[in-house]
């Protein structure tokens, strides 16, 4: 696959441990996803909440199976497949691990402590972090107000720290949270609906709970290459290639709500929650 991104991009991504693009989509995608995600009954069937350290419930729903509804169709975009295959390292094939829709309500959405990705996946036994890569697509505007994400720009080269259990959630040892803060730069990702952000499995993030009156929807999907097998994960979905789409098929192809069969996961019965 030939690369998406600059040569400028991907150092970027290497140095800071993340990579915002604006306008990822046009306006009309975003107003489709937007329709489709407020309006999704399966999706709506099976989100769950996850609680914080005060209590607060953030509500998300996960999936492992891309398929042809809308979400599906921009999971496995070239724009989305191309643009994790320049800037994880390896050449094996990229797969896709999950997909989260992420509900951040007004006035009642949950913070996310600060961790790692690769705090929860070292978990599920993948051994090569820089061989997966998140990519957060705001849904609608994300800003301090409403509690978007903040990362520390470079953490990712300190390595995966401890994490122990903070609330529901995997919360990073705070001991190197402050270190990491008091050496590098604190940043809120603040995005418009479209925009999208690549960031490493290893940076150091964080949201805060949202106050504001205004929904923070986003999509992440993570991405992982096929050789990158994950030793204690049920799901094979991490090291089975991606079918990957042209980027119009969400506007141009026949598509919908979420498929039922998308494989998701149910907090009563799965202990890994990401
Ligand atoms: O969407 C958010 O506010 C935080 C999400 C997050 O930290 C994650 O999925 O790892």
């Amino acid at each position: 696959m030939s690369s998406y991104m600059l040569p400028a991009q991907i150092e970027a991504y290497s140095n800071e441990g993340y990579l915002i693009i604006r306008n990822f989509l046009n306006t009309e995608e975003v107003t489709k996803l937007q329709q489709i995600a407020f309006d999704d009954g399966a999706m709506r069937k099976h989100a769950f909440d996850l609680n914080d350290q005060a209590g607060k419930k953030t509500k998300l729903t996960l999936w492992y199976k891309p398929g042809n509804d809308a979400y599906g169709l921009l999971t496995r975009s070239n724009r989305m497949v191309s643009g994790a295959d320049s800037l994880m390292e390896g050449k094996s094939a990229v797969c896709h691990f999950h997909s989260k829709l992420m509900q951040k309500e007004p006035k009642v959405g949950g913070a996310w402590e600060w961790h790692q990705d690769y705090g929860y996946w070292y978990k599920n036994e993948f051994l090569l972090p820089d061989q997966m890569i998140s990519v957060m697509i705001a849904i609608t505007d994300a800003n301090k107000e409403n509690g978007c994400l903040q990362v520390i720009k470079g953490s990712h080269k300190m390595g995966r720290v401890e994490h122990g259990f903070a609330g529901e959630q995997v919360g990073a040892s705070q001991r190197y949270v402050d270190l990491a803060l008091k050496t590098m730069e604190l940043v809120y990702v603040e995005l418009k609906a479209g925009d999208v952000l690549f960031f490493h499995p290893n940076l150091l993030h964080r949201s805060e709970a949202n106050l504001s009156d205004n929904a923070r929807w986003s999509l992440i999907s993570v991405y992982n290459r096929s050789s990158n097998i994950p030793y204690n994960e049920p799901s094979q979905s991490s090291t089975i290639p991606v079918e990957a789409v042209p980027d119009d098929a969400l506007l141009e192809w026949e598509n919908q709500l979420i498929d039922d069969n998308a494989n998701f996961l149910e907090k009563e019965k799965d202990q890994a929650l990401k």
